[in-house]
């Protein structure tokens, strides 16, 4: 078993980045050859990476098929004995390892970490040489969704059913861990807070834990004070007066776990936590049993010339930005982010909207992506394939990997467990619960699940949003629905459809996951015109309104916090441009209009209505 317990150096681990300059093969000519024991070429590329916007040629950019990479690296003789993990955090879409010529891991899906315990195949005090693998097509089968074809020269090219381009590569760390054979490798912890104590229910996964071992837990606060210390694999620990972790005013404990055998130490392993609950109680989200309004955004993974490769200083600035926004909030659309992003959330008491990658789970590529989106057209089911099956075991298998990646992070108050799928067909529907079903099973919390529902999936769509414990809008009134001069009988068409959502019993919990207009930040016209700054202030103050005058909206997330690269074509000016900042991290004019607006917004906003 793979832990996916963040990698760490602690008393009894040590992790060494593999990450750097590794050697690349793209095999335009030799796709299905057999590289394993050493690629060809001296092409050499940051490793992690998206490659697409590193070279200048469109053959690059466009790559589709299987990448070749390759290090090598000396193994101590002192580390015979211990457990070594390669441990990959994310290479999409798929990967297969190997290690000194053997195959020693394969993985499905880009964006959730895997590794290969290669402590049997090291050749310890040499050289060792790790091969890697990766393919980066679309298919019917995978996360996200989409196909690829091949031109008549016989190039392969990815068709993406969804709106963000399609990096690949390994876009994330790649590192050696090593630990101990007996490690622990994974927990769960649930929280019942009473007045002002807390109580953490705990389980702890030790592997190759012996007889004679015994496990510990203890938990310290931001002042190092000792706050509670208990043993065994599960139990309880109470913590008394406990400073819960709150929405922009995070307060982290240290959770220390420890094995130990004769007063020996044999693992250990930390990490920091936030003590807090969410539920759902009517038309509230509640977050430490009091009202909670989301004011925030959608983002992506993306910037210049990384493309998604994981980028810390694009971190820290997302971050800046969204406090100085006032924001508390975002939605991992449309993947799930770099573990670090979910850190830094802990850190800054971001609540976020966790997201599966199934994005694209309707059939559509190009302009009809984006038609349907506003056209209120039903799409026929997606979910009647011969490929659904597999497609439905990916699913579950990549939920699975994030639930366990991401539980115990403070940040995380909700699963969003598809991006606009079609969701009215009654295959839509019995997929819909197996999916559902799992991510309660999977969850030791037991966290609110959601998916990002388009204009198909409408009130009279009644057959999957009943899974949601809250629901998530996509709405575009006002830019695919009668955009422009229009935009008066698209609103009077978003409030007849809001009123519907009104009727609906029970009535739950709205946030607006996405609404936007595209806008050139170059672009400025009085009397406003589509795409020019004015009309994205326009368009926003419009949304204000509405959301103000529904009491069980519980939130927005406008789409998107910055302009994001896409794939060329009518529909697109390099890019999708609703971002309030640009691609460059730069405010436009609707970011202070939006702003002043969160600022005065309390964060019981409608709290009890
Ligand atoms: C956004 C089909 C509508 C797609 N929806 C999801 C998001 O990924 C897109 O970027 C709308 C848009 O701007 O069209």
């Amino acid at each position: 078993m793979i832990s996916m317990l963040y990698p760490k150096m602690t008393r009894t681990r040590k992790v060494i980045d593999l990450g750097g300059m590794w050697k690349v093969y793209f095999g335009f000519e030799n796709q299905g050859e057999d590289f394993s024991k050493g690629i060809p070429g001296k092409d050499y590329i940051p490793v992690p990476s998206s490659f697409a916007d590193l070279y200048t040629e469109k053959k690059y950019r466009e790559f589709c098929g299987d990448i070749w990479y390759e290090t090598e690296f000396v193994i101590p003789e002192e580390w015979k004995g211990q457990r070594l993990e390669i441990r990959f955090a994310g290479a999409a879409h798929r990967a297969t390892v190997y290690f000194n010529g053997r195959q020693v891991t394969e993985h499905e899906g880009g964006f959730t970490p895997f590794g290969a315990d290669v402590s049997e195949t090291a050749i310890y005090g040499e050289k060792n040489l790790l091969v890697v693998k990766v393919n980066t097509e679309l298919r019917a089968t995978s996360l996200p969704n989409g196909e690829t074809k091949q031109l008549k020269n016989g190039t392969l090219m990815a068709i993406p059913y969804f709106d963000f381009y399609n990096y690949t590569g390994i876009q994330r760390s790649v590192k050696l861990v090593v630990t101990p054979f007996t490690r622990i490798a994974d927990y769960d912890l649930t929280y019942e807070i009473t007045g002002n104590d807390a109580a953490v229910n705990y389980r702890v996964l030790v592997q190759n834990l012996k007889e004679n071992q015994e496990v510990e837990l203890e938990i310290r606060d931001e002042e190092d004070k000792k706050a509670a210390s208990v043993k065994g694999e599960s139990g309880r620990a109470e913590i008394a007066n406990v400073r819960l972790w709150q929405v922009r005013d995070a307060y982290l404990y240290r959770f220390i776990w420890r094995v130990w055998e004769d007063g020996k130490l044999v693992d250990e392993y930390e990490e920091p936590i936030g003590v807090r609950t969410v539920e759902i109680s009517g038309t509230d989200i509640l977050v430490n049993g009091k009202p909670v309004y989301l004011k925030g955004f959608g983002r992506h993974e993306d910037s210049p010339v990384n493309g998604k490769t994981f980028a810390p200083c694009y971190l820290k600035r997302d971050f800046e930005l969204m406090k100085w926004m006032g924001a508390n909030s975002f939605r991992t659309s449309h993947y799930p982010y770099a573990e670090e992003t979910y850190q830094e959330a802990d850190r800054e008491g971001f609540l976020v909207i966790d997201e599966v990658p199934a994005v694209g789970f309707v059939k559509r590529s190009g302009m009809a992506m984006f038609q349907n989106a506003g056209s209120g057209v039903k799409p026929t089911s997606f979910f009647a394939a011969d490929t659904t099956q597999e497609l439905l075991e990916n699913h579950v298998n990549v939920l699975k990997e994030l639930v366990q990646r991401d539980k115990n992070h403070a940040c995380v108050i909700a699963w969003s467990l598809f991006n606009e799928p079609e969701s009215i067909s009654e295959e839509a529907s019995a997929y819909f619960k197996v999916v559902f079903d799992k991510a309660r099973e999977f969850d030791p919390q037991k966290r609110p699940r959601t998916f990002a529902m388009e204009l198909s999936s409408g009130p009279d769509a009644k057959c999957c949003h009943q899974y949601c414990d809250f629901w998530t809008m996509n709405r575009y009134y006002g830019w695919y629905v009668k955009g422009g001069y229009e935009i008066s009988d698209a609103m009077i068409a978003f409030r007849k459809e809001m009123d519907e959502w009104a009727s609906q019993d029970p009535v739950k919990p709205m946030v607006f996951t996405e609404y936007g207009a595209d806008t050139l930040s170059s672009e400025h016209k009085l009397p406003s015109v589509m795409w020019s700054q004015e009309y994205q202030l326009e368009y926003l103050e419009l949304y204000h309104e509405l959301f103000d005058s529904y009491p069980f909206v519980k939130g927005e997330q406008v789409w998107n916090f910055a302009d994001f690269q896409t794939v060329e074509g009518i529909g697109r000016v390099n890019g999708n441009k609703k971002g309030i900042f640009t691609r460059d991290r730069q405010p436009k004019d609707s970011a202070y209009l939006i702003k002043k607006r969160w600022e005065e917004l309390p964060l019981d906003y409608k709290g009890g209505e």
